[in-house]
This record gives C-alpha cells, sequence and structure tokens, in this order.
C-alpha cells in the first residue's frame, strides 16, 4: 500500500447501477468520515473501451482498464472491488486474490454454493481483506435494531419475518435481461434480493438450521433483448419460505419482483418475549419499536426516529431529523471497509458470510425442487 503514499488504491471492475452506488462512496467517505486511510479512484474496468472511458469520466475514476486481469496486477491497486453481474464474480475475485489485493464483492457473493465455498476459502487463505456489500446492514435502523437484539431488550427471539418485494419485470414485455438467465445470474428473485433479506437474518437473530421453500416463474418467455425473437425466463420470479434458527426463533421469507407497486420495499419485524422491532426500506431512516413493559396506558408500537448522532454513522452527516438515503448505506460501508483494511480486520460480512448466506439459498432451492425440509450446508470454510 506504500506505493499509494499511505492511501488505497481501488480499482472496480463493473459501472452500472452498483458501480454508481459503489463510485459515490468512494468520493463521499472522506467528506464525512475520518477514514484510517483515503481511497484513490485508481481505475475503473469495463469490456467495452468507449463506455468505460466515459464511466471513469462520469464516476470520477483517475484511468480505465478493459481486462480485469490488468487491472489486478497495477501496483497502484490494493483493494479490487467487484460490481459486475453474479456469473463473473468468481474469476475476478479469485484473480484479485491471487494477486494479493483486498476484495470487496457484490452480493450474492456467488452463482452457486461450489462457487461461493471455493471464493470463501480462498479468500480466507490470502490473508488479504474480504467483504460482501449487504449495504442493509449499516442502515442507522438496522444497526439499531441489532443493539436492541444484542442487548436482550426484546428478549427470547421467538420471529423473523422479511419481506424484499420489487415489480420491475411484472411486464411480460420486459425483456430477458441477465438477471432472469440462470447461466449469468444464478437465481432470481431468491439470489438478488432474497439474499439480502437472509443476512439481514443472520446478522439480527443468526444461524439457519433449516429451510422450506418454493419458487415461481410467472412469466416464462421473454422477448430476447435483440429483438431477434423470445427466450425462455430460467430463475425464479418471486420465492417464499420458512425457516428454523439454531436459536430457537421461526422465520417467514419472501422475495418477489412481482409485488405490484412495491418498487424496492425491504422490510422486517423480529418479535421476542419483551419486544419487537419492525424496519422498512420505504422509511429507511426510522425503526417501530415496542417493549411489553411499556407502561400500559402508553403500550404500543412507536416509532424512533434514527437520525440523532447518537446511533452508527448518523453523526457524521447532518443535524437530527435530516435524512438519509440509499446511498448512504454504501458510503458506511466503504468507511468500515477502509478502516478494516487499514486493522488488517475484514469487516463483517465477509466471505464466509458471504458463503453461509449461498448455503441458505441453495438450500431454498434444493427444498423448493424436493418438497422437504433442507438443511443448509455448514461446512467448515
Ligand atoms: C435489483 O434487484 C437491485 O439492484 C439489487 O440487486 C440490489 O442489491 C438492491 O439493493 C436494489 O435492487
Amino acid at each position: 500500500m506504500q506505493q499509494n503514499n499511505g492511501r488505497i488504491g481501488v480499482g472496480m471492475v463493473g459501472y452500472s447501477f452498483m458501480g454508481r452506488a459503489h463510485s459515490n462512496a468512494y468520493r463521499q467517505v472522506t467528506r464525512f468520515f475520518d477514514v484510517a486511510s483515503a481511497p484513490r479512484m485508481a481505475a475503473v474496468c469495463g469490456r467495452d473501451e468507449g463506455a468505460t472511458a466515459r464511466a471513469a469520466d462520469a464516476l470520477g475514476w483517475d484511468s480505465h482498464e478493459t481486462d480485469y486481469r490488468r487491472l489486478v496486477e497495477r501496483d497502484d491497486v490494493d483493494l479490487v472491488d467487484v460490481v459486475t453481474p453474479g456469473y463473473t464474480h468468481r474469476e475476478i475475485v479469485l484473480a484479485a486474490l491471487d494477486a494479493g489485493k483486498h476484495v470487496l464483492c457484490e452480493k450474492p457473493l456467488a452463482n452457486t454454493l461450489e462457487e461461493a465455498r471455493e471464493m470463501a476459502a480462498a479468500a480466507g487463505d490470502a490473508g488479504t481483506v474480504n467483504m460482501v456489500c449487504f449495504n442493509y446492514r449499516r442502515a442507522p435502523a438496522v444497526q439499531l435494531a441489532k443493539t436492541l437484539v444484542d442487548e436482550g431488550r426484546l428478549g427470547e427471539i421467538r420471529h423473523w419475518r422479511a419481506a424484499y418485494l420489487q415489480d420491475f419485470i411484472m411486464d411480460p414485455s420486459f425483456p430477458l435481461i441477465w438477471r432472469l438467465q440462470r447461466e449469468k445470474a444464478g437465481s432470481g428473485a431468491l439470489g438478488d434480493i432474497g439474499a439480502h433479506i437472509v443476512d439481514l437474518a443472520h446478522f439480527l437473530v443468526g444461524p439457519i438450521a433449516e429451510v422450506s421453500g418454493m419458487t415461481e416463474t410467472f412469466v416464462k418467455e421473454r422477448p430476447l433483448e435483440d429483438g431477434t425473437g423470445t427466450g425462455e425466463v430460467t430463475v425464479d420470479d418471486a420465492a417464499a419460505f420458512l425457516a428454523r434458527f439454531e436459536g430457537g426463533a421461526i422465520g417467514t421469507f419472501e422475495a418477489s419482483r412481482f409485488a405490484a407497486g412495491r418498487r424496492n420495499r425491504n422490510s422486517f419485524e423480529i418479535n421476542g418475549s419483551r419486544g419487537s422491532v419492525a424496519f422498512d426500506l420505504e422509511r429507511m431512516n426510522e425503526l417501530e419499536v415496542y417493549f411489553a413493559d411499556d407502561p400500559e396506558d402508553v403500550q404500543g408500537f412507536r416509532t424512533v426516529n434514527v437520525t440523532e448522532p447518537g446511533h452508527p454513522y448518523a453523526g457524521a452527516w447532518w443535524p437530527p431529523g435530516h435524512i438519509l438515503g440509499y446511498e448512504h448505506t454504501f458510503v458506511h460501508t466503504i468507511k468500515d471497509l477502509l478502516d478494516g483494511i487499514k486493522t488488517g480486520r475484514s469487516p463483517a460480512p465477509t466471505f464466509e458470510d458471504g458463503y453461509r448466506c449461498q448455503a441458505v439459498l441453495d438450500a431454498v432451492e434444493r427444498s423448493a425442487a424436493s418438497r422437504e425440509w433442507v438443511a443448509p450446508e455448514n461446512g467448515g470454510i
């Protein structure tokens, strides 16, 4: 890292939606947080020379590459950030780890459990820092939920109830994009948005012992993007599953891209023996809380506005009540990653957490096929 005079050189592979969110985070992080080592946005990488050059200019990268193998070998790159479609994660991550780089990978870690196991093992052997960008963990309201659970203020956890609902592919004329092709996406709503609520469940409640799931593909044929005909949709449009947690709680999970009117509604509720919390990304700065020992005359859910400076990350931004948004969760993620690189400690969620999430996704698909309860693989990494 010395060749970057104390800064952390970043090389990002990909530059679409997540690439824009990550680029914004690298640009913003030092303006609002004291980070151990500032990032230097060394290069962005994409296959198309022109489009990648334009992305470098628009997103604030010093240079661009068109071959990730060149990017990962650059001396001015200490951290490789992978924001490409899932089918490319494994090859890019393994090359970056082999080159001795720290790695941030978008979620889900991989398209298959086998890939995730291999990537997590390689990351453990590499001796560098690794992290998966499950960004919602770092919404201040989610951090408050974690504090209330960990401090026992909800008592024994009995229920986890989560739904991540979108509706962007409801129109049958929506084309057969890469996210709808198993060989590129690994799975559909289950792996894309279901992964988020699995990770949040792991973060807030703990390991999952077994699942019983179902998946559905409502629109089975879609127009090809080049207009030359139609193609088969080979992933789920929606998934729903039950879970038993190792700690005794029970869970319900739903991930759908056909929830009409729900553009990006990621929500969960936790019920414990002494209270409950409820989070809704559409009201990201709030946490609904209920405590059974509140005086009877004021019993009921109340809304905490999680913008007071005492909450994690909140104080770095604006005065109380000046709310945060989706993009701030990525700035918080990058801040913790940069600090982790400085201390040599991989911040959660690590690749091992990404592997454990993939194991649940894999179990849900096996359960949907067998119509039986299935235990996620729990192999040692
Ligand atoms: C598409 O479903 C998507 O971009 C996800 O891939 C992201 O993880 C989520 O944050 C927003 O929706």
